[in-house]
């Protein structure tokens, strides 16, 4: 079997199935896309031209939670979801919503209106959420966790967030970067 990842660094799509591989230590091919001149084959893998695809074999599979979901299934060890059906599916949920935090993100990184008070809202939402638990996903560290922190190192290494005001989130940030698959996607940000 052939895995091949068409990926690019600074992509936080790309980000999550990066981690996930690396979560699962499975061997990939990596073809780097250069996103401001995409090749035209690309758009045969995913129409909509976009990064990640994950090609099992013949078989490509676009849309980063998909492609997580999968890589769950395909390689279940270490389990990345819990084994409760109820805490999967909070899970997912919090997966479903990740625009929560990525439209505020794109809209105070274009710079427009009222976005820096948008993305301070959305962050603290973050951190609220984390003083119930010391991972998204309840108590152990999983996909929801992955699903999310592309944005939040991006945030801090290329946007200039400081973030002092929000405790909670900060100490997350640091118990996740103790997995060794999340500080390498923290290399390849502060690379970029
Ligand atoms: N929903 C997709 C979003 C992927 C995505 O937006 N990738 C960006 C790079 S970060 C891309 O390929 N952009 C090119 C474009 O929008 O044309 C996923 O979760 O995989």
């Amino acid at each position: 079997m052939t895995l091949t990842l068409y990926d690019a660094p600074r992509c936080p799509y790309c980000a999550r199935v990066r981690i996930v591989l690396a979560e699962k230590n499975v061997e990939v091919d990596v073809v780097e896309i250069d996103l401001s001149d995409r090749p035209a084959w690309l758009y045969e893998k995913n129409p909509s031209g976009r990064v990640p695809v994950l090609e099992e074999d013949d078989r490509p599979l676009p849309e980063s939670a998909v492609i997580m979901e999968f890589l769950e299934e395909r390689y279940p060890e270490p389990a990345l979801l819990p084994a409760d059906p109820a805490d999967r599916a909070f899970a997912r949920l919090l997966i479903f919503r990740d625009d929560e935090l990525t439209d505020p993100y794109y809209a105070f990184r274009r710079g427009e209106d009222g976005a820096a008070e948008g993305f301070d809202a959305a962050l603290r939402r973050f951190d609220s959420a984390l003083d119930e638990r010391p991972f998204l996903g309840g108590a152990e560290y999983g996909l929801a966790d992955i699903a999310y922190v592309p944005w939040i190192l991006r945030a801090r290494d290329m946007l200039g967030v400081d973030f002092e005001p929000y405790p909670t989130l900060a100490g997350w940030l640091e118990r996740v970067l103790e997995r060794p698959a999340v500080a390498a996607e923290a290399g390849i940000v502060a690379a970029l």
